[in-house]
């Protein structure tokens, strides 16, 4: 690679210098490392979540005298399980013993737990919070649990052991806007679910044009592991549950 351009910008305008905060700093040598080593493949798709949504106003109007507000992210939460527990490889990692070892065989190790990470925007950067679980929670809980984890993520308080463990990670930018993005994946995670703001769009259905509450939904997963079918026949699956989630039940 060529090095980095020396540049003294000073030449050109008034600048200052300020220093990444330790979060970014320890953040942006993991993303490093997780862009240049995984090949990145990044599956964009569309959930019509108009059903799910009546349901959650209508779960958060009926919870409203306890505090209790779930947002989309809980629902994706336990829906992304229906997906995992369907493709299973999503919920696995390369095995870095095997990796190591030149021409032997490469396992996967498959992962019968389901912890969730998201990701949370705090003052200092990034943190993944991780939610131990989520296979056996309702998403009344799910949403309690993330609200609290959101506030001790801001507050600086998360302790190592609330940031580990994570067998996928949803990444949700839905709260401030977009309609994409390209995720970058958590290794040694194989796969992150990236979620945008959801819109009403003009659906066309049984011969007329409807309106739709559309979610983006932009899958990256590693290559290695995951082929362009699988991962195309995973966010699939996920629309469909989305857009039933009696399905989960299934
Ligand atoms: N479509 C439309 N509206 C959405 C939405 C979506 N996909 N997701 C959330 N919203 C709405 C919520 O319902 C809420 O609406 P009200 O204020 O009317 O109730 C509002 O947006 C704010 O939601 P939120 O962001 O507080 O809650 P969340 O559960 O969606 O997310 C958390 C929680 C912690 C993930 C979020 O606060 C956060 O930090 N997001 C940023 C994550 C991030 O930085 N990702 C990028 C990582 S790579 O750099």
């Amino acid at each position: 690679l060529l090095p980095w351009p020396q540049v003294n910008f000073a030449k050109f305008g008034p600048v200052e210098l300020k220093p990444l905060s330790r979060i970014k700093k320890i953040s942006g040598a993991n993303l490093h490392r997780n862009w240049v080593m995984i090949p990145h493949v990044t599956q964009f798709d569309e959930a019509d979540i108009t059903e799910l949504e009546a349901l959650r106003k209508e779960s958060n109007e009926a919870s409203k005298k306890d505090g209790v507000k779930v947002t989309i992210l809980a629902f994706l939460m336990r829906a992304s399980i229906a997906a995992l527990k369907k493709f299973p490889e999503f919920n696995a990692s390369l095995d870095s013993a095997s990796l190591d070892s030149a021409g032997g065989e490469i396992n996967l190790v498959m992962k019968h737990y389901y912890h969730l990470g998201f990701a949370a925007d705090t003052p200092n950067g990034l943190v993944v919070p991780v939610i131990r679980d989520v296979d056996q929670k309702g998403v009344i809980d799910i949403g309690k649990e993330m609200a609290n984890l959101a506030v001790l993520a801001r507050e600086g308080k998360l302790k190592p052991t609330e940031m580990q463990g994570a067998s996928f990670t949803i990444s949700s930018l839905g709260g401030i806007g977009g309609t994409a993005f390209t995720p970058i994946i958590n290794a040694p995670e194989v796969a992150i679910l990236g979620v945008s703001r959801a819109s009403i769009k003009p659906v066309y259905r049984d011969g007329q044009l409807v309106p739709r509450l559309m979610l983006p939904l932009s899958l990256s997963y590693d290559h290695r592991v995951i082929d362009g079918a699988t991962a195309a026949r995973f966010t699939a699956h996920l629309v469909e549950v989305l857009a039933d989630m009696r399905r989960v039940l299934l």
